[in-house]
């Protein structure tokens, strides 16, 4: 794929990277970008070759928000009638795993994209704040939401009312990001942890995430039965076969992805 302006969508294996490439706005999230990268990542998920998403910016910003060019002289029927952020729905319900590798600014929109994501690895210099509310607005892609869900009320509050930004080892004990690595072996990194996800069975990775965003969605009773009924749903296919069978034998698995 190659028509994109604003991003880099590349394949390497069962792995596909996008790469928010808009360098000189530090890579904010204008309407260009947005459709851009639902398009790319609608795409992969579409895949069968494609075993997991890793979204990713450059070692200076992952994103710093919202184009607030664009945004500047937006009127409130324009934002309602556009719903201009409502098209990220379209993100999040994607099924494949996907993984925010996350260097330098993720503010705003830039934070909130990074938490719809699966799994946030970040690196030693990554901050994370929504600063929305110095704009004179509050955050509009999930932020007031996913981040008080990743890190609880007080200290959720504490970032989303006073826009102050958290570094990655603040937000690692917070429970917000799964791991901080060195900025020079962030991508690395991120490749080898969505190359062993690539490597599991899709359609149980799948159920897999399913069953974890579950927890966000329903009381612990829906969702214990959901992620029952999901694990008999394993033994329907070929790879569960397969996984047990190789773990008997002493040997690695071989998933087909049935
Ligand atoms: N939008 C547009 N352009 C941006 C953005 C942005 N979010 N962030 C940076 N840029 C541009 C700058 O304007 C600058 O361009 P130029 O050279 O043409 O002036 C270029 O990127 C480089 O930026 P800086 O010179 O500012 O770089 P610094 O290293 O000095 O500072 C910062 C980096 C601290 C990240 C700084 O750029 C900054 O504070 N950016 C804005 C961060 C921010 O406020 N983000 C939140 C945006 S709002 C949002 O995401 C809300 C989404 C939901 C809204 C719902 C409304 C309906």
């Amino acid at each position: 794929i190659t028509e994109y302006e604003t991003i880099l969508a590349t394949v390497e294996g069962r792995v596909a990277t996008i790469t928010l490439n808009r360098p000189k706005a530090l890579n904010a999230i204008s309407n260009q970008l947005t459709q851009e990268v639902i398009d790319a990542a609608v795409r992969y998920d579409r895949d069968e070759d494609i075993g997991a998403i890793i979204i990713t910016g450059s070692e200076k910003a992952f994103a710093a928000g919202a184009d607030i060019k664009e945004m500047a002289t937006l009127s409130f029927a324009e934002a309602y009638t556009a719903d201009i952020f409502g098209i990220w729905e379209r993100f999040t319900a994607l099924r494949t795993p996907i993984i925010s590798a996350v260097a330098g600014h993720a503010l705003g929109g830039g934070c909130e994209l990074a938490m719809m994501a699966d799994i946030i690895l970040a690196a030693d210099n990554a901050k994370f704040g929504q600063p929305e509310i110095k704009l004179g607005i509050i955050p509009g892609m999930g932020g007031s939401q996913r981040l008080t869900r990743a890190i609880g009320k007080s200290k959720a509050m504490e970032m989303v009312l006073t826009g102050r930004t958290m570094g990655a080892e603040e937000a690692e004990r917070a429970g917000l990001v799964a791991r901080v690595v060195p900025v020079a072996d962030l991508q690395r990194e991120a490749a080898e942890l969505a190359a062993t996800i690539a490597g599991m069975s899709k359609p149980i990775a799948m159920l897999a995430k399913e069953a974890v965003n579950a927890a966000f969605e329903s009381s612990l009773a829906e969702g214990v039965l959901l992620e029952r009924r999901l694990n008999y749903a394993c033994f329907a296919t070929e790879d569960q076969s397969e996984g047990m069978a190789a773990f008997v034998e002493k040997r690695p698995a071989t998933f087909t992805h049935c």
